[in-house]
């Protein structure tokens, strides 16, 4: 997307043509370049150390909506998801200490799953400044790890420099998030300077030398697999990369949570390479004679903890396609390796000649089998019965719906059960953080209104951020929340029985009535403790108009879609443990 794609409602280039230069405050100097550079909402819990970007966004409320979350963790995830269903950089703005390090989990996992993100934080004056002052800290020293870029704006008048840059930095190569520090002093004070104009997105393309090499690799092949994952999709590049994949009739999987680059449905798609893997598809990607790694960043998720390829050379030919330079070469030495955006390549890959592709037909229609076999779930004991729950929500729910899930093993029936219907039906945290799937699905009923959002969470997962159903209510959002109760942390606790079994500890939860909460917080509610039960009830929630919450209750032993705990205990017992 260039510059035009991106400019906001107002006429950025001729308010950048505007001779005279009004004095503005540095907080509305800021608001002002948010707007030159597209972005339409923002999401926030307020503090007093940045009452003047609230005043200014108070002016612009029609041009930026901004959503006022319950707790700053919240925030950072809707923000997040925001950019991971825009491609813009998500806005989130919060207070100084307390405020910045509770929003820090979405910088974390905005920048491990390459989402564009930036963080605003209020912070103390210039003239109390390393004095430890009140909730004062360095943002430099504290999100210097998790952020492509932090920085304090000192003066007004770099406003629209340092926002400038931000942008930039957030969309382009491998994107990911952006923190920037705003004095409260700086944001009073008063300048008079010019807006920015709108950013555009700087990507690699990749070289043509890059594009004939690899498909000659993929003339020489055999048993080619793509792997496709990664932040810097788009519908466009989506759709090229399916003609890629049809054009040569490639088997293709999604890494770890990106399963929605491809529609499940599709005849090449073979499932995804994460955790839980279908074991035929693991022994499937270490058979392949050439790995085409599209996007993602190869991770300890896709890689089977670094073990599916040699490190630091796969056995397999090898080609990684990585946005970020620095990916390409970290852990593996690919034989080839490109540097390009994802729609640029995509757009290059969807335009090369055909290879005779004779040689994989069977290869690849039967990894599509595999996939297919995989969908089916055995029954599962016990009350109620997720591969049902998934089987009818696959049927029931419109193709454009968005399913979204934190951390924890209920998640493993989502991913495995669901079948993605395309670019960004699904909201995931790759970095695995718990409390995702309530904001971020927030977060996308307020992007896409018209779309069907279910979340899922663990009982656990849930209330890590439950406290945003009263931002689903009060912004009227009618979100289906899916809380998966078994009455524990049960991916710590199936951990604890492999390696200390018979010494479960801090791993049982005693929960509150799920249900009874939602409608506390105006919400429609219902415990599922039936299978059978669950379709009604899932209606019941649809008709009421209303965002709402459906508690099931399901058999604390069924662990995963795999295993139980008893299995599990009597395993380790007989290994000695
Ligand atoms: C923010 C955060 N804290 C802790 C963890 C470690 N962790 C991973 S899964 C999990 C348990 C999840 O419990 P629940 O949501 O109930 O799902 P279940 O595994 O029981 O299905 C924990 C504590 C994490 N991934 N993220
Ligand atoms: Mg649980």
């Amino acid at each position: 997307m260039g510059a035009a794609g991106i400019i906001g409602r107002l006429n950025p280039w001729s308010e950048c043509m505007n001779a005279s230069i009004k004095t503005r405050s540095g907080g509305r100097i800021l608001v002002d370049q948010l707007r030159v550079h597209g972005a339409d909402t923002a999401f926030c819990v307020p503090g007093e150390s940045y009452l003047d970007v609230l005043n200014a966004l108070h002016d612009c409320r029609d041009d930026i909506r901004l959503i006022v979350c319950r707790q700053e963790g919240g925030a950072a995830f809707m923000a997040e998801a925001y950019g991971k269903l825009t491609g813009k950089p998500g806005i989130c703005l919060v207070t100084r200490g307390p405020g910045a390090t509770n929003s820090s989990i979405g910088v974390h996992t905005a920048f491990q799953d390459s989402t564009p993100m930036i963080l605003f934080i209020g912070q103390v004056g210039g003239d109390v400044v390393e004095r430890e002052a009140f909730q004062e800290l360095d943002y430099r020293r504290m999100f210097g790890q998790m952020a492509k870029w932090v920085a304090q704006i000192d003066r007004a008048e770099r406003i629209p420099e340092f926002i400038s840059h931000a942008f930039h930095v957030a969309v382009s190569g491998r994107p990911g998030p952006v923190v920037l520090s705003l004095p409260e002093d700086m944001l009073v004070s008063q300048a008079a300077v010019a807006n920015a104009q709108p950013h555009a997105r700087i990507k690699a393309h990749p070289g043509a030398a890059d594009l004939e090499k690899m498909r000659d690799m993929l003339e020489q092949a055999s048993r080619p697999l793509v792997i496709l994952g990664g932040g810097d999709w788009g519908t466009a590049a989506c759709d090229d990369i399916r003609a890629f994949i049809e054009t040569n009739n490639l088997p293709a999987t999604c890494s770890f949570r990106r399963q929605d680059l491809l529609d499940n449905r599709h005849p090449n798609y073979c499932g995804d390479v994460g955790i839980g893997i279908n074991p035929k598809l693991a022994e499937r990607v270490r058979n392949a004679d050439l790995v085409m790694a599209i996007g993602p960043r190869l991770g300890e998720m896709t890689t089977g903890g670094y073990t599916m390829f040699g490190v630091p050379v796969p056995q397999q030919r090898f080609v990684h396609v990585h946005p970020g330079v620095d990916e390409l070469g970290r852990v593996y030495r690919a034989e080839l390796m490109i540097n390009a955006g994802m729609a640029e390549f995509a757009h290059q890959a969807a335009n090369l000649p055909a290879v005779d592709s004779s040689r994989w037909r069977d290869w690849t229609h039967e990894a599509h089998a595999d996939y297919v076999a995989n969908l089916r779930h055995g029954p599962m004991p016990g009350p109620v019965d997720l591969g049902d729950v998934m089987a009818f929500l696959r049927k029931r729910l419109p193709g454009n719906s968005i399913i979204t899930n934190g951390a924890g093993n209920y998640s493993g029936w989502v991913q495995r059960f669901y079948q993605y219907t395309g670019f960004r039906s699904q909201l995931a945290p790759t970095n695995g953080a718990m409390g995702y799937g309530v904001p971020s699905a927030i977060a996308a009923k307020v992007v896409h209104p018209e779309r069907m959002v279910v979340s899922f969470s663990g009982d656990g997962c849930f209330l890590m951020n439950g406290q945003e159903l009263a931002t689903a209510a009060q912004y009227k959002l009618p979100v289906l929340f899916i809380v998966v109760n078994n009455g524990m942390y049960g991916t710590i606790r199936m951990h604890q029985e492999r390696e200390y079994p018979a010494r479960v500890y801090a791993t049982a939860l005693d929960n509150p009535d799920f249900a009874a909460l939602a409608r506390a917080y105006g919400l429609h509610g219902e415990i599922v403790e039936k299978t059978a039960d669950f379709e009604a009830a899932f209606e019941r929630s649809v008709a009421s108009g209303k965002p709402a919450l459906l508690e099931l209750r399901i058999d604390p032993n069924v662990i995963s879609t795999r295993t139980s705990l008893a299995a599990i205990r009597e395993q380790a017992v007989k290994a000695g443990r």
